[in-house]
This record gives C-alpha cells, sequence and structure tokens, in this order.
C-alpha cells in the first residue's frame, strides 16, 4: 500500500510550521513543508499573538503540502491556556493575549475569592500557573470585549474555526483551562456559575480523532488542497501530542518534553488529586484515549533562548554549538537556580535575572558564557529529576527509563545532564514528537494505525533516538541541590 500523506500545522512559541507526514505499515517519513516565525507583538501595553499571522503560515504551509502531492486531513496543535473570542457575528474580538502578559497577576487572588485555590485544584487536578485561562478570564472580567464575547476558542481551535467554519473545543487543550471538571471531561458549570463566566462561550468538546469538519471551498481553493479535505481533530495541546508520541514500549516511562517549556511527568490511566499532589503543583491535563499528563511545567529551554537573545542583542556570541562546548567544559555545579522562579517567566533580560538569583541565594554567579550556559542546563537537570521523582511518588509508579522529546532532545548536553541526574537511561528523541503526535492521531483516524501502542511501535521503529546512561555520582547532585535549598 502506498504511505498516506498527513499535514500537521504545529504552532510553537517561536516559531508555527506545517510538517507532512507520510504513514505506511511500516513508515513513518516526516518533512517540513513550511516554517514560518511567531512573533509576538506588545503594542498598547499588553503582548499579544499576531493570530492573522499565524493563520496565513498555516494556509501557506498548507499549499505547499498541497504542491507536494497532496494531504488526506489537516490537523493543528499550538502551545495551550491561550484563546480568541468571538462575537454574535463569529468575528475575532482582537488579538489574543500572549500567557507571558502579565495582566492575570491581580486577577489570581480575586479567582480565588469565589473559588479557593485548593477547590479549584479539586474540581479541575490542575497546577496553578498564574496564566490558566481560569485567570485570563478573570484578568478580563468587565472589560468590553468580553461583554461582546460569544464564543471563546483556544489557539488551535480558532484555526480549525477559520479553516473549517466550524466551532469546537478540543478535549486535550480544554483541559488546560482549568475551567474542566477533571471527574467528568466537560467545562464545570459550577465553576463557570462562580466566577461569573458566561458558560454560554464554551463550545461543546471535541475528541482527537474526531472529523471538525472539511475545508471551506475557500479555504480548499486558497490552497490548493482537494475540496472536502477534512480537518481531523488531534490532540491540539502540543504537549498531549507530543507524550501521545513517545516512543515507549512498557508503562514504567517518564518523558520529559523539551522546548521552550520542560513538561516533565508520567503519563496514568486516571487523574491523581491528593493534598500532596497539590502541594507540589503537579497538573492532572488529559491526553488521548482516556489518558492523564501528570506532570508539572519547569521553565524550560527558554531561560536559554532568552539568555542567547540578549546576548545578540549586546553584541556579545550567541551561536548555540560553540556555547555548548564551553558548557560542557565548564566546572559543574558553580552556580544552581530554581528555573521556576516567578520572575524568570516575562520576556527580557535573562541573564542579569539569573545573576541576580545567584547572588540573593549566595551563590557566586556565574562568570562567562559557558559557565551562564551550564548553568542553565544543569538547574533544568535538576528540575526534570526533582520533577520525575516526585511524580513517581506521589502516583506509586517505578521509573526505569525518561524519554525526552521535543526540540530539546537535540542538546546533546543536557540530554546526558538528564540522564546523570535522575540517574536514568535516558532516550532522546524524537526531535518533532508533537508533529508525529498530532500525524499519527489522524492516522489512526484513517483506519492506518491500530492503537495507540502501535502509534508509539511506529515511532520507535522509524525514527532516529539516541541513548544515554547515566554518568557520574547521582549523590553529588543531591549535595549540590542540598547546598542551594533545590533538592
Ligand atoms: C508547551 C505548552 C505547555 C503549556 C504552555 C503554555 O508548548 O503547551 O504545555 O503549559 O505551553
Amino acid at each position: 500500500a502506498f504511505p498516506s500523506a498527513f499535514a500537521a500545522a504545529d504552532l510553537g512559541a517561536t516559531s508555527g510550521r506545517v510538517m507532512v507526514g507520510r504513514v505506511g505499515p511500516a513508515n513513518l517519513d516526516l518533512s517540513e513543508a513550511h516554517r514560518f516565525p511567531n512573533r509576538p507583538v506588545q503594542a498598547g501595553g499588553s503582548l499579544h499573538w499576531d493570530v492573522l499571522s499565524l493563520y496565513q503560515g498555516v494556509v501557506d504551509g498548507l499549499r505547499e503540502a498541497a504542491r507536494s502531492g497532496g494531504v488526506t486531513s489537516v490537523g493543528v496543535d499550538s502551545w495551550a491556556v491561550d484563546y480568541g473570542l468571538l462575537d454574535a457575528d463569529g468575528r475575532l474580538l482582537g488579538n489574543p493575549y500572549h500567557y507571558r502578559d502579565d495582566r492575570t497577576q491581580e486577577a489570581v487572588p480575586r479567582v480565588w475569592e469565589a473559588v479557593p485555590a485548593e477547590e479549584l485544584y479539586r474540581t479541575t487536578g490542575l497546577q496553578h500557573l498564574p496564566f490558566n485561562t481560569v485567570f485570563q478570564l478573570g484578568a478580563a472580567r468587565g472589560s468590553a470585549q468580553l461583554a461582546a464575547a460569544r464564543t471563546l476558542l483556544l489557539v488551535p481551535d480558532l484555526m480549525v474555526h477559520w479553516l473549517t467554519g466550524t466551532v469546537g473545543a478540543e478535549l486535550t487543550n480544554a483541559s488546560t483551562t482549568a475551567l474542566l471538571d477533571a471527574a467528568t471531561g466537560t467545562w464545570s458549570g459550577e465553576l463557570l456559575g462562580r466566577l461569573g463566566i458566561d458558560p454560554g462561550l464554551f463550545p461543546a468538546i471535541r475528541r482527537p480523532g474526531d472529523v471538525a469538519g472539511p475545508l471551506l471551498p475557500e479555504v480548499a481553493r486558497a490552497t490548493g488542497l482537494a475540496e472536502g479535505t477534512p480537518v481531523v481533530t488531534v490532540a491540539s495541546h502540543d504537549t498531549a501530542s507530543a507524550v501521545a508520541a513517545v516512543p515507549a514500549d512498557r508503562p514504567g516511562f517518564g518523558y520529559v518534553s523539551c522546548g521552550t517549556w520542560s513538561l516533565a511527568g508520567l503519563e496514568l490511566d486516571r487523574p491523581v488529586v491528593t493534598d500532596a499532589s497539590r502541594a507540589a503543583n503537579f497538573t492532572n491535563e488529559r491526553g488521548i484515549d482516556g489518558t492523564f499528563r501528570f506532570l508539572r511545567n519547569i521553565m524550560g529551554l527558554w531561560l536559554l533562548t532568552e539568555t542567547l537573545r540578549t546576548w545578540a542583542g549586546e553584541g556579545l556570541p550567541s551561536d548555540l554549538a560553540p556555547l555548548l562546548a564551553r558548557a560542557a567544559e565548564a566546572p559543574p555545579f558553580a552556580a544552581l537556580v530554581d528555573p521556576d522562579a516567578p520572575e524568570f517567566l516575562a520576556p527580557g533580560d535573562m541573564p542579569a535575572r539569573i545573576t541576580a538569583y545567584c547572588r540573593r541565594t549566595g551563590q557566586r554567579p556565574p562568570a562567562d558564557q559557558g559557565a551562564m550556559v551550564r548553568c542553565i542546563l544543569e538547574s533544568l537537570a535538576l528540575a526534570h529529576r526533582v520533577a520525575l521523582r516526585t511524580a513517581a511518588e506521589l502516583s506509586g509508579r517505578d521509573l526505569d527509563v525518561v524519554h525526552l522529546v521535543g526540540g530539546g532532545s537535540r542538546n546533546d548536553l543536557l540530554c546526558q545532564l538528564t540522564a546523570d541526574a535522575t540517574g536514568l537511561p535516558v532516550v532522546a528523541g524524537p526531535t518533532e514528537a508533537t508533529a508525529l503526535g498530532n500525524i499519527l492521531v489522524q492516522a489512526r483516524a484513517h483506519g492506518l494505525v491500530a492503537d495507540h501502542a502501535a502509534m508509539r511501535r511506529l515511532v520507535a521503529d522509524t525514527q532516529h533516538l539516541r541513548h544515554y546512561r547515566p554518568s557520574g555520582d547521582p549523590h553529588a547532585w543531591t549535595a549540590a541541590a542540598a547546598r542551594v535549598g533545590l533538592g
């Protein structure tokens, strides 16, 4: 049988891409049809996503996919929590906010006044992140924009709306809003009522594998794709797609989906919502097939990319490869930070913030660029270790391997440090786990892959994976972490 082709539109925080995946019984080939920058815009005192330019990138990418031979269907995924609002005519009301916009700071205590933090956690199972949709809507309360809104669509659902004219709320991404009931997987009317949010804003839930609808005729014309090409609902939360494609072959695996964020945790078949999991700020996001991602957000390679951006602006060397080589040579454990310190969330001068953190915690700040990069990567590896161990403890599971997927799996030093810190073998790759998860859910919906285990086997059999054995003394990590109160 000839392999079938599927298009995955995958929007990331710094770039978007349309990938074409060709799937056969024993093949899975991925090629990039189009990549385009995602440049957040600071305007009118707020940070926004330029969603029209992202949509244009998707359309351009689909045109390339059509040129390369056409596709059986299309799926869209992106980062979580952010949304666009539509008015009664179905028009977009303003530009969606970026989750790094700081307007939610004052909204958090107000939301907790209406629904105490413990109760919010018990209902939704979601870790506290100041940008969760629930707090963004808290910040929007009383605004003319929210008053005019009739429909809320998370970013991938907005793209699907423009591609097909239909509205729906994809389940995995909806589970990141902190408005979904963890027990039922539907919008919590009780929460919405107490928060004074109009329940009519929220479309019906769609599940990965459902067909959202055919491309609108004008979109088919603009892209050159066949009239009637279906848009299939995938796991539209990028992390859900990435974890769906983790090439694991047994249950005792942990994962780190590593890009702008490091999402480190386990796949479970039921949520863990306890006082201990709340205290450890662990989340229960929904995956495909009734799975849950029990994980913690770690600030991730954002620390490194913001550092490189700052250096580039100052005219300092900012090419990653030579800096990684210098980091590999730098002395270990010279300085460690908590990557999740709230001051690292916003865009801006990252080396200055890391330096200030080190001073504040009685450490000598990294003295040169190699030492700074080493500090960031060791701090991330340590955070991976803490999150994975905590996840295992809280869920009563044993871990015997860590799968590191996403763009960060290209970073050899980070993979090795993660193996060293966790004391576990690390399997690195695939880099494009999110796009593969997107494509495989479509392929399964078309009957080309039998089930989730077969999806994972296909990834394991066809993608380039690298293996790292733990080296060094794991106690050195315990001691270094304890020295700076990060154990
Ligand atoms: C990663 C991600 C993560 C969310 C964050 C907002 O891209 O989707 O899972 O927490 O973006």
